[in-house]
């Protein structure tokens, strides 16, 4: 048996996510972009109309709804299984209407906890990531001196979150949590989790991972000056974390790349047929 993980490919309907901001912004490219994650291997289009970049600033309530829902009743329509990713109970509910199942809310509820309402009625599959601020903010909360260090403490915001999507009437099967890389975490805090997810994954929900493109990844590929690698020159790496997720039985891969990742989980699961795991 396989257990290849779900590919969500991420179309980014904004002027300024930092790896794709801009390219997506017309409905029509971005429709023909979740197309194109589709036929290259896509499980799950993530569609979102808010950036989350260190330092963003948040459009309105308006305009996030006239950039997600036309494209996600167009994918949605032609079968696609629409994620929206969104911290707004507005947008979670319009997005649902139009043809999403899935809520990915990088706030866990805590931006605005009617979002948790909604997605109860919706009967939707329900993503909590880790996050503790808005972006604009969210470095000063990169600080993790408990015991346990980081990954105690993702570990038991989140437990903390799921406490409170269950009090919403949100099923424990619709349940899905991510340890939010890069949100009010350091490079060395997604190393710590990544190294650790199992103990994220004892919690007793599926777990999904976001690192494409991040800047933990420009950092460890690095050159000897320390400048980074640039955003677009960090797939391999990226693969590279496809690889160990899968293998780390992770429910979801969040990808900007998604056939590259596609081609990684083939191979796992050819040789998990040969009896590899
Ligand atoms: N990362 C980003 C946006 N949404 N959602 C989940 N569940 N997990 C993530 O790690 C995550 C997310 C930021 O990346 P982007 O701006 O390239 O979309």
């Amino acid at each position: 048996m396989t257990t290849t993980p779900l590919l969500m490919g991420v179309v980014n309907v904004t002027p300024d996510s930092f790896s794709d901001g801009g390219r997506w912004l017309e409905p029509d490219a971005a429709v023909a972009h979740g197309r194109q994650l589709l036929a290259d291997g896509a499980d799950v289009l993530d569609i979102g109309g808010e950036s989350t970049r260190p330092g963003a600033t948040r459009p309105l309530v308006e305009e996030e709804l006239g950039r997600v829902v036309p494209v996600i009743a167009t994918l949605a329509a032609e079968g696609a299984t629409i994620s929206v990713d969104t911290m707004r109970a507005e947008v979670a509910e319009a997005a649902l209407e139009a043809g999403a199942a899935i809520v990915n809310d990088v706030s866990g509820g805590l931006a605005d906890p009617r979002v948790l309402a909604v997605a109860a009625a919706a009967d939707a599959t329900y993503v909590a990531m880790h996050w503790r601020a808005h972006s604009d903010h969210m470095r000063d909360f990169a600080v993790y001196d408990g015991p346990g260090g980081v990954v105690a403490a993702v570990r038991d915001e989140l437990g903390t979150r799921v406490d409170a999507l269950l009090a919403a009437g949100i099923r424990p099967e619709r349940i899905v949590l991510d340890p939010g890389l890069g949100f009010a975490k350091k490079p060395r805090h997604n190393w710590e989790l990544l190294a650790h997810l199992d103990q994220l994954t004892s919690l007793g929900y599926p777990l999904l991972v976001g690192a494409s493109r991040k800047s933990f990844l420009g950092q460890v590929l690095a050159d000897g000056t320390g400048t980074p690698r640039a955003v677009d020159q960090r797939e391999a790496a990226n693969v590279a974390l496809t690889v160990e997720l899968a293998r780390a039985r992770v429910w979801g891969i969040r990808v900007h790349d998604v056939r590259s990742s596609r081609d990684a989980l083939r191979v796992v699961a050819r040789l998990e047929q040969e009896g590899v795991r």
